[in-house]
């Protein structure tokens, strides 16, 4: 999977050399091209952005700056342009499911109070938001997304990891507990201790729906609308 980002910070992605994403990286899995639009700017300071036409406060990134830089992207015919933005469509475990079937995707994060609405009709796809708030630049929510798709890409993640995943779909994971056998008095379920399997599945399937009941009962109610019988 390709990802290229366009962004004017592109230090910030060094987050993902880290752990998981940066493994997925060096074992060659996922390739992740980051874009600096300020490389762009045919401007003598360099400038990105400019005041907006109708007045008004702040910032707007200017449409030839952020074309040239999406223009100098290699094999753009099939990819996917996503422009992460508070007004785009929620993202939610389907969505990133869908999207980690794409070969390739533009990533474009704005800042200030956005980009020039010319340049986003000619290259977006898909608006996307990681939730309903607004945080400084697009770059967290473009990491977010980076992660969340890279976990169902082929090689980046354990097989066995992904299937519990699916497995208990709608439901929240039950607890896990680990040495040493008791902590601060705090014994381990004795089922857990058992080695007999199936009653292991039995109670950690029952902890999964009484911790959805209590901390997400919103998502129960998917379940029972699913058709798929928990227990
Ligand atoms: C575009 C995404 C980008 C427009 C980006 C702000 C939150 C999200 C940005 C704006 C972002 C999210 C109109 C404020 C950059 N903040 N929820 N900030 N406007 O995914």
């Amino acid at each position: 999977m390709q990802f290229d980002v366009l962004t004017l910070f592109p230090e910030m992605f060094s987050i993902l050399d880290e752990s998981i994403i940066g493994r997925a990286k060096k074992n060659k899995k996922i390739d992740i091209n980051i874009v600096n639009i300020r490389d762009f700017s045919k401007n003598k300071h360099n400038k990105v952005d400019d005041t907006p036409y109708g007045g008004g406060a702040g910032m707007v990134m200017m449409p030839d700056v952020v074309y040239r830089a999406y223009d100098s992207l290699e094999n753009k015919e099939n990819a996917k342009v996503i422009y992460m933005s508070p007004q785009g469509k929620k993202l939610n475990q389907e969505k990133v499911k869908e999207l980690s079937k794409e070969n390739h995707l533009i990533i474009l994060c704005g800042h200030y109070e956005g980009i020039d609405q010319r340049v986003l009709d000619k290259i977006v796809d898909e608006e996307i938001s990681i939730g309903d708030y607004v945080l400084t630049g697009g770059e967290l929510p473009a990491m977010v997304l980076i992660d969340s798709v890279s976990r169902y890409v082929e090689g980046v993640l354990n097989k066995e990891s992904i299937k519990e995943e699916s497995f208990s779909e709608n439901l929240l994971e039950y607890p896990q507990y680990t040495r040493p056998e008791v902590f601060e008095g705090e014994k381990v379920p004795e089922v857990l201790l058992s080695g007999n399997h199936k009653e292991i599945d039995k109670w950690r399937k029952e902890k999964s729906l009484e911790i959805t009941k209590k901390k997400r009962p919103d998502l129960l109610k998917e379940v029972q609308n699913s058709q798929i019988a928990p227990l």
